[in-house]
């Protein structure tokens, strides 16, 4: 048994132009499969998949949190995003968001805003905190299931995510990952998990 490293939802590169087979090859085949292997190593694979939120929220901050939260994390954010994503959400995920932030273009704005005055590492969020939606970022590993919260969509905003593509651009980034990547029908989803 062990955690493993989950395959990308779409073909590596797929994505193009918005992110290019080469970041898909470093930040999923060499970022994200570092920490599986590491959050092995620390666990003597005793664990699979299947126990890593149990195992994040009894976990105190530290390497080994760090390690399981970045394979969260990473596995949660290539289904955030797909080819010809983007575009507007439907439904009762477009009427929460039209309840929390007043628009789409709104939300639009707050969420690349978070993004990309985000101070170093970490995670862009929309989240559903209760009592209804809400815009959020995490430093390093940090996840909103940590603060009772349930993560709806994220972008990473570690240079990692994006230096191949648009080096120190952050903004554009943000930019082209909101306007032409969200899977919406994944954020969709998880609201009605909620
Ligand atoms: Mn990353």
């Amino acid at each position: 048994m062990a955690f493993t490293l989950p395959n990308l939802p779409f073909a590596p590169d797929a994505l193009a132009p918005h992110l290019s087979a080469e970041t898909f090859e470093y930040h999923h085949g060499k970022h994200h499969n570092a920490y599986v292997t590491k959050a092995n190593e620390l666990t003597s694979n005793e664990f699979t998949n299947d126990d890593l939120e149990k195992l994040i929220l009894e976990t105190e901050p530290g390497p080994l949190f760090n390690q399981l939260a970045q394979h969260w994390n990473h596995s949660f954010y290539w289904q955030c995003m797909k080819p010809n994503g983007g575009g507007e959400p439907t439904g009762e995920l477009a009427d929460a968001i039209n309840s929390a932030f007043g628009s789409f273009a709104d939300f639009k704005e707050q969420l690349k805003q978070e993004g990309a005055t985000h101070f170093a590492s970490g995670w862009a969020w929309l989240v559903h905190d209760g009592s209804g939606l809400k815009v959020t970022s995490t430093h390093d590993a940090d996840l909103p299931m940590k603060h009772g919260q349930k993560a709806l969509l994220t972008i990473d905003v570690w240079e990692h995510a994006y230096y191949i593509d648009y080096r120190n651009a952050r903004p554009d980034y943000l930019t082209a990952f909101i306007d032409n990547l969200i899977n919406w029908d994944f954020v969709a989803e998880n609201l009605r998990n909620v």
